[in-house]
Parts: C-alpha cells; sequence; structure tokens
C-alpha cells in the first residue's frame, strides 16, 4: 500500500459544536499522521474554488454559503492508504446512510451540514493538501 496525502477539512459546524478535539483524536488514533492544519474563515472566492468540480450540482450555492457561515480547519494528513482509510473513518456523506461509529453517523446532521471533509481520490488528496498548505507548512 502507498503512502498517501487526503485533505480533511473540520467544517463550521464541526467547529461550532466544539468538535475539533473530538474528530482530531478520532483521527489520531486511526493511524493519521497530522501534517499541518490552520483555521481559516474561506473567502466566496476560495469555497467556490475549491468546490469547483461541483459547480453545475444544485447544491453548489449552498455548499459555498455554508462553508463561509464560519472558520474552517483544513488538515493535511498523510498515511497508508489515507484516502480511502479516512473516507471509511468519516462515512458515507449522507449522515442517514453513514455507517454505525463512523464520524458522520455519530456528529452530522445532514449532507451539507456533515462536521468533516475528505478527498475523494489520491491524486485529489495531493491537490486539496496543496490548496490549503505550501510545501513550508507541510515540513515536520
Ligand atoms: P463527500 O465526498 O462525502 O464529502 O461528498 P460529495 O462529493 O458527494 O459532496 C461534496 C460536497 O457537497 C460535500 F461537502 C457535501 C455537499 N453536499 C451537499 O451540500 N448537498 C448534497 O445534496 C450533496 C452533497
Amino acid at each position: 500500500m502507498a503512502l498517501e496525502r487526503t485533505l480533511a477539512i473540520l467544517k463550521p459546524d464541526c467547529i461550532e459544536k466544539n468538535l475539533q478535539g473530538e474528530v482530531l483524536s478520532r483521527l489520531q488514533k486511526a493511524g493519521f499522521k497530522v501534517l499541518s492544519m490552520k483555521q481559516v474563515r474561506l473567502t466566496k472566492e476560495t469555497a467556490a474554488a475549491f468546490y469547483a468540480v461541483h459547480k453545475a450540482r444544485p447544491f453548489y450555492g449552498a455548499l459555498v454559503e455554508y462553508m463561509t457561515s464560519g472558520p474552517c480547519i483544513p488538515v493535511a494528513l498523510e498515511k497508508e492508504n489515507a484516502v480511502a482509510d479516512f473516507r471509511a473513518l468519516i462515512g458515507a456523506t449522507d449522515p442517514k446512510e453513514a455507517a454505525e461509529g463512523t464520524i458522520r453517523k455519530l456528529f452530522a446532521e445532514n449532507k451539507e451540514r456533515n462536521i468533516v471533509h475528505g478527498s475523494d481520490s489520491p491524486e485529489n488528496g495531493r491537490i486539496e493538501v496543496t490548496f490549503f498548505f505550501s510545501e513550508s507548512e507541510l515540513v515536520s
């Protein structure tokens, strides 16, 4: 298995609910190495660019609005098989469909307020980490 990077984003609902420590603790216990993290308030432009792949989807405008409604914490993660393992840890996009014990099943409200983002492929994992972090911020 290859060492991969994946980007987590603790979303505004995670921060509103004071679940930052809870989510970070779960991902660290699951073996993810935190390469870097920071708290940011996304601008409309930044959120729109990050989710550009979903531009044509009906939920795009609301998603951009939501992701700019409060602070977010992008977290750069590294682990063998990081992308698939992180998606398994967080569960399905819709918490109603998420497996028992997953972060979204435990803490998320709906498909929009679903606590945490995870990259969907190793290629996007690298691209999304680079979207938020420069190499100097990733040096351990
Ligand atoms: P995921 O990869 O599990 O985060 O989910 P998707 O790629 O399916 O969705 C991308 C983003 O759109 C996620 F932040 C969730 C959000 N979304 C909505 O806000 N409403 C929807 O109906 C579906 C997805």
